[in-house]
């Protein structure tokens, strides 16, 4: 860790405060260029902390730039970590003030729910699919507080990944039933097909970013806990939204999911 502490819980509350006022900032790379991996996750787990003093609940947790197209779409070659709140969770079909955000984009993603813990290090898929309760389709809204979406993977790792909003529906089904590399997803902004593809997007399987996660965790001391939602990340490119707009995602074999913005 290069930062302390002080530093560390400015930078988190400045980056949350941003948050729910639905402003931009500058990257916080440019005024400490010397952070590292282990300060900007401090900073991300600040940012937790603050959240659940005030009462939210962490629901669960989620993987960010899992697939080619979102790394060529961002710039950058590494899966990222970040969690989920309560306070993110959209209703099915249910409706997301768009002046509650700074620029949102959508993401198509396939949803774990896990059943029993996972650890790492040395987690691999069967031991995930093994764990994993049940999969559904999920479409995660992102809002980076960084200024046009321009970071580095330390800035957005502090940002808590972008996360903002997301919402899940469908069908649950146990992913042993179903082939997840080739299960095709189709999105739709106001009836028009923005995006396609297939699980295999996501790190050649999406339960291979919960693999991951939990490696990830495990070299922190941590765990993903038995019932945890996850999102694996987007199989896509995301999509910019507007005021007005009506996002459903159709997952084959999963049903669909939507939100508008309003
Ligand atoms: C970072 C978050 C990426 C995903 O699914 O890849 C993410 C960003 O692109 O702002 O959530
Ligand atoms: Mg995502």
């Amino acid at each position: 860790m290069n930062l302390d502490t002080t530093t560390i819980a400015q930078l988190a509350e400045h980056l949350e405060q941003c948050e729910l006022e639905a402003r931009d900032t500058t990257k916080i790379t440019l005024d400490h260029p010397e952070m590292d991996w282990d300060d900007a996750y401090a900073i991300q787990d600040e940012i937790s902390r603050r959240k659940q003093a005030r009462g939210s609940r962490i629901v669960g947790l989620k993987a960010g730039l899992t697939s080619y197209a979102k790394m060529h779409q961002m710039g950058i070659s590494t899966p990222v970590f970040g969690f989920l709140s309560d306070t993110f969770a959209v209703p099915d079909g249910g409706q997301c003030r768009w002046d509650t955000l700074i620029h949102p984009k959508v993401e198509p993603e396939i949803v774990f729910v896990t059943k029993a813990p996972l650890r790492g290090p040395g987690c691999h898929i069967a031991e995930v699919l093994a764990a994993t309760d049940f999969v559904m389709a999920g479409i995660e809204v992102i809002d980076s507080r960084y200024r046009d979406f321009k970071f580095d993977l330390k800035s957005v790792v502090a940002d808590n990944c972008s996360s903002a909003r997301f919402v899940v529906g469908g069908i649950m089904r146990n992913p042993g039933d179903l082939d997840l590399r080739t299960t095709g997803i189709v999105m739709e902004k106001n009836g028009q097909i923005v995006s396609l593809g297939a699980g295999a997007a996501v790190l050649g399987h999406p339960a291979n970013a919960v693999a991951m996660l939990a490696n990830h965790l495990g070299s922190r001391g941590a765990c993903i806990p038995a019932g945890t939602l996850i999102l694996t990340g987007g199989i896509t490119e995301a999509v910019a939204v507007e005021a007005g707009d009506n996002i459903t995602l159709h997952i084959q074999n999963l049903g669909s999911t939507s939100l508008s913005f309003v």
